[in-house]
């Protein structure tokens, strides 16, 4: 604890003032002095409305050091003043320095409670007593209030006056330093590093979306940045925590210096800091606090196909045949609402898919191929007796309702009582679960361990249309709504729930089809959670993924007799990796779309969600042969690796075309090879909060020069990956190496070595596989490939050690036991290179959990030819030195240490 509070030591002091937007409902493009008239809070100023500069809040008292930090109430400036109405009078500011990087600042209305998210975050409940906190902080400069935070000797962020605290309208606005802004979403990002000079406003608030060119808020929401200060790399991040309807900007002031304006629809200002050395470091720090990702069992990182559209179970066959005809690796396979009987849950098509279950069964037990179905939220409103998970949800009252009884329509459908009823796939109306309360969570445990007894118990759950999705809200009637019946949609009421005074960007966006919060989903007015103090659906909304998944992950822990499973889900918040991977949605079969998943897999790295990828090939639209074959190597590497395609569109898996079956096998043949590392990554991420996949900017933080790199990315940090992203140049690449010796793993030989950062064409045929490197330093372990991860497990194991100096490590366990990295029932070793000798340390030697507890080969990169080798101190000779690559054979008992030195 330091008692500084006033006291500001800074080298760098951030611009103090700046003229900013009013934030119009119908956005700053209809400024004009009428409107701005309207808002007593602001001012028209030559040809723009802007917030005046002397509202917000002043200190009424000075700020008080306590235990946990600071403490200030504040009290309105010009309390006639207001933009939206419903402001609060008096504010309760919490400044909590959990520990040594992590720092909480909080505003709360000091009269009443409002709505706070009930999603925990992982920080001490009393803090730690932190002793040398790598930040500082003030509430108040010359007794006026001021929110200022340093780090690295220099101030980071500070908040401008004009901040806006009201019922249902949030604003405030902060200076930060750097111009190296990264995250929030989940948005359609056309690159990795923001824009600042376009400064768009970006929505966020949970749709189902397909990422399109517009300013979109897709899926999830994930109110999360880290900016890199300087250029050693020193970084910071802040969780904005509040899960209502949102948007932000990031933008340059007047002066050029990096500003973010933050504005939410309810809830509270809540903050959560996190400070590090390096961008890497802010990002542990979040993973530790929003919780550590789930791993994805050892089978979830081989190759996966889905498609929408089987019309069978023989057509799925049949894709799977010609998978294997063309020695495709494959894991699993999927099914889409294609199985249901009319759509619904937890049922199967009696016509075209009942020997499906058999099919699930004879996969995993003859092919080692596991299957995965989808499962929609929305359940059919079917009380005929025909479909008795309906009823079943009836009796245990498990949908969300109607805030009142007053607000349920007269055309209510017969036993929907006072739930609010849309329409999604199902032939009939449907009902939204309510997964914020317990008696829903039981529910949907029972459902699915009902539907597994009759589905042939596949291991892979897929839940979709969780934002929740509901079409034709507000309109005349959703588009697939039959055309034999009257015209009919969910309406939504005009309660200040429904019509809130500032609706966000997304209101005013062109595929807003109704200009309501509700278009696209349920209305707004409707509760949740426990009836004696229930939520509403307007500050919950976009917790609707993250419960589900959660319900879904208790259900694969009570069914899957300790399997671990797969689990991917669409609509995600802080803390869904805890329970899920994720897809990036209906992307389209453009080159556009390809190069953008590579953004999106970054910002789902930092999100704490590292099983990511997007639908390979494409969703929407048909896919090209070139595209297909580019998209399937860079597909190749995202950790979630899945082909998938919609209805009515041809077939796009990679054994369709001979050149993307050839290009699959080879690309895909690396990635099973590399598995044993890939699967190492994830267990670092679970246990040590690293994310999987990083960019350039993050990996090597003091070169200024990568911070805008997002064509590339690397696994961990000895792996980089540079695919063709381009139409344009389809058979050349532009690959940057940063500093140091890169090796390409597609032929063994030394891509480059020098101590600047080099960007270099390189030309790729369309025969060729995309450029992967291997970074000195490193030392991967592997594995020969096979066409399933169960085959590749048997092989023994590998290493390939790059450079002089040189570490890396194995974590293995049997790839599914849902406790083994809780158990310590997993084998781990490390690896090291040190003046010419390579060390293997067992930590934990459970060879027991290997099918081969080999070490068969290790080769050298980089290496002089050696006069002679020794293993374990003795002479060895079983090695053989080839085109620059030493390599030597072995074959060593892993359970024990081993040194290997070249001479
Ligand atoms: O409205 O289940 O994102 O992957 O194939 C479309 C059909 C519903 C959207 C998912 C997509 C899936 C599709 N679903």
């Amino acid at each position: 604890m330091k008692f500084s509070w006033v006291l500001l030591v800074c080298t760098a002091a951030l611009a103090g003032a700046a003229d900013l937007d009013c934030p119009l409902p119908g956005g700053p493009d209809t400024a004009s002095e009428e409107t701005c008239a309207l808002y007593s809070a602001c001012l028209w100023s030559g040809d723009r409305c802007l917030l005046a500069e002397d509202i917000g809040y002043q200190l009424d008292g000075p700020p008080l050091v306590i235990h946990t930090g600071y403490e200030a109430y504040l009290e309105r400036r010009r309390p006639e003043a207001t933009v939206f109405g419903g402001d609060v009078d008096r504010l309760h500011v919490l400044a909590v320095e959990y520990d040594d990087h992590r720092l909480g600042v909080s505003f709360r209305d000091a009269n009443a409670d409002r709505y706070e998210v009930p999603v925990p975050l992982d920080v001490p409940p009393l803090p730690t007593d932190p002793n040398y906190p790598v930040y500082d902080m003030s509430l108040s400069t010359d007794g006026e209030f001021e929110l200022s935070v340093q780090h690295s000797g220099a101030e980071v962020l500070r908040m401008l006056p004009q901040f806006v605290y009201s019922d249902q309208f949030i604003e405030a606005t902060f200076v930060l330093a750097g111009s190296d802004v990264y995250g929030f979403g989940e948005n359609n990002h056309d690159s990795f590093r923001h824009d600042l000079d376009v400064g768009e406003t970006w929505p966020v608030f949970a749709l189902d979306r397909p990422p399109g060119d517009g300013v979109e808020n897709l899926y999830g929401t994930h109110p999360f940045f880290t900016a890199i200060e300087d250029d050693f790399g020193h970084s910071f991040g802040v969780l904005f925590l509040n899960s209502n309807a949102m948007e932000y900007r990031l933008f340059r002031l007047e002066d050029g210096s990096t500003a973010l304006t933050f504005r939410t629809t309810g809830g509270i200002l809540d903050m959560c800091f996190f400070f590090g050395d390096s961008p890497l470091e802010v990002l542990r720090q979040y993973y530790l606090t929003i919780g550590r990702p789930v791993m994805p069992p050892y089978w979830g990182l081989g190759f996966q196909l889905c498609r929408y559209g089987y019309t069978s179970t023989d057509d799925i066959r049949a894709v799977r045949e010609r998978m294997k005809a063309a020695q495709i690796p494959q894991d699993i396979q999927y099914s889409d609402i294609d199985y249901m009987n009319v759509r619904r849950d937890f049922t199967i098509d009696p016509r075209n898919f009942s020997d499906l279950p058999a099919y699930v069964q004879e996969l995993r037990e003859q092919e080692e191929v596991r299957f995965v179905y989808i499962y929609d939220p929305a359940i059919a409103a079917e009380f005929d007796g025909g479909y008795p998970s309906a009823d079943r949800g009836v009796q245990s009252d498990v949908f969300i309702k109607w805030m009142n009884a007053s607000l349920v329509p007269d055309d209510q459908c017969e036993g929907c009582r006072d739930y609010v009823v849309g329409y999604v796939w199902p032939e009939s109306k449907t009902l939204f679960p309510d997964f914020l309360k317990v008696e829903t969570v039981n529910w949907w445990v029972d459902e699915m361990r009902r539907f597994r007894e009759i589905s042939g118990g596949a291991d892979g759950f897929w839940i979709d249309m969780n934002e929740p999705s509901s079409f034709g809200t507000n309109l005349e009637k959703p588009f697939n709504w039959p055309d034999d019946l009257p015209p009919w949609s969910l309406k939504c009421p005009d309660t200040k729930w429904d019509s809130p005074p500032y609706p966000t960007r997304w209101v005013r966006d062109p595929s807003n089809e109704s200009k309501r919060l509700s278009d696209h989903t349920i209305c707004m007015s409707t509760v949740q959670g426990n009836d004696t103090h229930p939520f509403l659906h307007y500050d919950v909304h976009n917790l609707f993924g993250y419960a589900e998944a959660s319900a879904t992950r208790l259900a694969m822990d009570m069914l899957l007799e300790g399997r671990r499973g797969l689990l991917v889900g669409r609509s995600t918040f802080p803390g869904s990796g805890m329970w899920t991977g994720h897809w990036l949605g209906d992307n389209t079969a453009r080159w556009k779309d390809m190069k953008r998943s590579v953004v999106g897999m970054l910002e789902f790295n930092m999100f704490g969600i590292p099983y990511v990828g997007a639908d390979i090939c494409g969703f929407n639209g048909a896919s090209t042969e070139e595209l297909c074959l580019r998209w399937t190597q860079l597909g190749a590497f995202y950790p979630f690796s899945r082909n998938h395609n919609t209805i009515g569109t041809p077939a796009q898996d990679p054994a369709v075309w001979p050149s993307v079956a050839a290009a699959a096998r080879d690309a895909l043949g690396l990635r099973y090879r590399l598995l044993p590392y890939l699967y190492t990554l994830f267990w670092r991420a679970r246990a040590f909060g690293e994310p999987v996949v990083r960019s350039l900017a993050f990996q090597f933080p003091t070169d200024p020069a990568l911070r805008g790199v997002d064509t590339q990315f690397l696994w961990g940090d000895g792996v980089m990956v540079a695919p063709i992203l381009d139409e344009t140049s389809m058979t050349s690449v532009n690959v940057t190496l940063p500093a140091g010796k890169w090796w390409d793993l597609r032929d063994g030989k030394l891509a480059y070595s020098g101590d600047i950062t080099t960007t270099f064409q390189y030309h790729v045929g369309m025969d060729e596989m995309i450029p992967v490197y291997a970074r000195a330093g490193t030392i991967l372990p592997w594995q020969r490939n096979e066409t399933t991860t169960a085959a590749a497990r048997r092989n023994p194991f590998n290493l390939s050690v790059f450079g002089d100096t040189a570490a890396g490590e194995l974590y293995w366990d049997d790839g599914e036991s849902r406790l083994a990295p809780y158990l310590g029932d997993f084998y781990r070793s490390q690896f090291w290179l040190e003046s010419g000798e390579l060390h293997m340390d067992v930590l934990q030697p459970r060879t027991d959990l290997m099918h081969q507890p080999v070490l068969e080969t290790v080769l050298f990169y980089g290496q002089h030819q050696p006069t002679a080798v020794l293993v374990d101190g003795e002479a060895f000779e079983d090695w053989s030195f080839v085109e620059d690559v030493l390599t030597v054979r072995p074959n060593l008992d892993m359970a024990t240490n081993h040194t290997v030195t070249l001479q």
